[in-house]
């Protein structure tokens, strides 16, 4: 694929030593951040059972089941646990995945998008 190059700028004319001029051409690679990333958090509750909130983390997240068990552990012991971490709309999208699941199969699970850190 074709790589846009940033402009060659000339940045400097020094005069060589037989009086004559040079130009020094500098190709300046602009410095870009990375984008931000947001982290998909499942929130406890009393209701939805144990096994939902594995399946969701196998179906929506590619946990194996153990690592499902593990977060979905952490989340009900610790009230919150990190399901991945995504882009912005990708976040976004995870999140209404999983409430729009919660909903239909009748349970209060609750999941947030945020900033990670
Ligand atoms: N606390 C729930 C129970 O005891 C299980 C649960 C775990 C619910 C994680 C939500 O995000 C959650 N059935």
């Amino acid at each position: 694929m074709a790589q846009n190059k940033p402009p060659i700028t000339p940045i400097r004319q020094p005069k060589l030593s037989d009086g004559s001029s040079a130009t020094v051409l500098e190709r300046k690679t602009e410095k870009v951040k990375p984008p931000q990333m947001y982290q998909v958090v499942l929130l406890n509750d009393d209701y939805t059972p144990m096994e939902f909130v594995v399946m969701v983390l196998q179906e929506f997240f590619s946990k194996d089941l153990e690592t499902a068990t593990q977060i979905m552990l952490k989340v009900h012991v610790e009230g919150r646990g990190v399901c991945g971490v995504y882009s912005k709309d990708v976040a976004t999208t995870k999140v209404e995945q999983v409430l729009e699941a919660a909903h239909k199969a009748g349970h209060p699970l609750k999941c947030v998008s945020e900033p990670a850190p």
